[in-house]
C-alpha cells in the first residue's frame, strides 16, 4: 500500500469510528516507514477534524465523537511508541495543562478538546476532573507549561477559573502562562472579566486559540 493510501485509511478509520482499523493502519504506517507525525497530522487528525466539523454542524453527536476519539487515541499510542522523546518534544506545538475545574466532574467535552489538541501537535497533560486550584497551579509550575486550559460545565464551578487567575497573580507568576477557558456556560465576556487570555466555544476553536496563545507567548 502506498503512503497516501495508508494516510487515507487512517483518516477513514477515525471517520468510521473503527478502532481495529485505526490500529491496523497505524501498524502499517510504521511498517511502511511513514513519519509518525505525518501519519498523525495528515491521517488521523484529518479524520478527527471531519468529526469535529460534523459535531459543530449538528450532524454528529457526543457518542460518535467519543468513539472516534478512542480510535484516534489508540492509533496515536501505536505511532507515538515509534518516536523518541526528542522527536516528540520537537514535534510539539506547545505544552497544555488541561483539566476540569474543582467541584466539576463533567469531562466529555474536555476529552474532545484533549483529542483535538493532541491531533494538532500539542503536548497535552490531562489532570482529569474535579482538580483543586492549588494542584493546577503547582503542576503548571512544575511542568513549565505554556497554557493552562480549564473546563467548567456548571455555573457553580465557573468561579474556580477565576481562582486560578487569582492564585497565579498572588504567586507573581501570572505572566508565565496563558489561560484558556471553556465549557458550555463559559463565555468570552466571563473570561475577559476574570482576566483570562482566551475563550473557546468548541474543540476546534480551542485548537485555534491555543495556537494563537503560544504565538503570543513566544513572540
Ligand atoms: C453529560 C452530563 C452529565 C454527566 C457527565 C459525564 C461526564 N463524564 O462528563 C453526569 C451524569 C455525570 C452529570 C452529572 C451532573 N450534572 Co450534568 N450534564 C451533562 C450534560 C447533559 C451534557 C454535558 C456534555 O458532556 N456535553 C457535550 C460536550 C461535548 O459539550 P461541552 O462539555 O460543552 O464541551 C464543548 C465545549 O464546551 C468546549 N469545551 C469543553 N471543555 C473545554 C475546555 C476548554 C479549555 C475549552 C477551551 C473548551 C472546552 O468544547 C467541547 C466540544 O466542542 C449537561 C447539559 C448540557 N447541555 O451541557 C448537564 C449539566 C452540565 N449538568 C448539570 C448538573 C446540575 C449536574 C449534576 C450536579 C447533577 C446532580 N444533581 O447530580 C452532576 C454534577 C456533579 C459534579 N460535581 O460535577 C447542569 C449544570 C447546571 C449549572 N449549574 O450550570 C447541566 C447544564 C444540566 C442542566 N440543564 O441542568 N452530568
Amino acid at each position: 500500500m502506498s503512503q497516501s493510501e495508508i494516510l487515507a485509511k487512517l483518516k477513514e478509520a477515525v471517520e468510521e469510528m473503527d478502532t481495529d482499523m485505526a490500529e491496523a493502519a497505524a501498524t502499517e504506517a510504521i511498517a511502511a516507514g511513514i513519519n509518525p507525525m505525518v501519519a498523525i497530522n495528515d491521517g488521523l487528525a484529518a479524520g478527527m477534524q471531519t468529526m469535529s466539523d460534523l459535531f459543530d454542524e449538528g450532524e454528529a453527536f457526543v457518542p460518535q465523537l467519543v468513539v472516534a476519539a478512542e480510535a484516534f487515541e489508540s492509533a496515536v499510542a501505536i505511532l507515538a511508541a515509534g518516536m523518541s522523546d526528542d522527536e516528540k518534544a520537537k514535534a510539539s506545538k506547545g505544552k497544555v495543562l488541561l483539566h476540569t475545574v474543582h467541584g466539576d466532574i463533567h469531562d466529555i467535552g474536555k476529552n474532545i478538546v484533549k483529542t483535538m489538541l493532541s491531533a494538532s501537535g500539542f503536548e497535552v497533560i490531562d489532570m482529569g476532573r474535579d482538580v483543586p486550584v492549588e494542584e493546577v497551579v503547582a503542576k503548571a509550575k512544575e511542568l513549565k507549561v505554556d497554557i493552562i486550559a480549564g473546563a467548567a460545565l456548571m455555573t457553580t464551578t465557573m468561579p474556580a477559573q477565576r481562582d486560578i487567575i487569582t492564585l497565579l497573580k498572588e504567586e507573581g507568576i501570572r505572566d508565565n502562562f496563558k489561560c484558556l477557558f471553556g465549557g458550555a456556560p463559559v463565555s468570552k465576556e466571563w473570561v475577559e472579566k476574570i482576566g483570562g487570555d482566551a475563550f473557546a466555544e468548541t474543540a476546534s476553536e480551542a485548537v485555534e486559540k491555543a495556537k494563537m496563545l503560544v504565538k503570543e507567548l513566544r513572540g
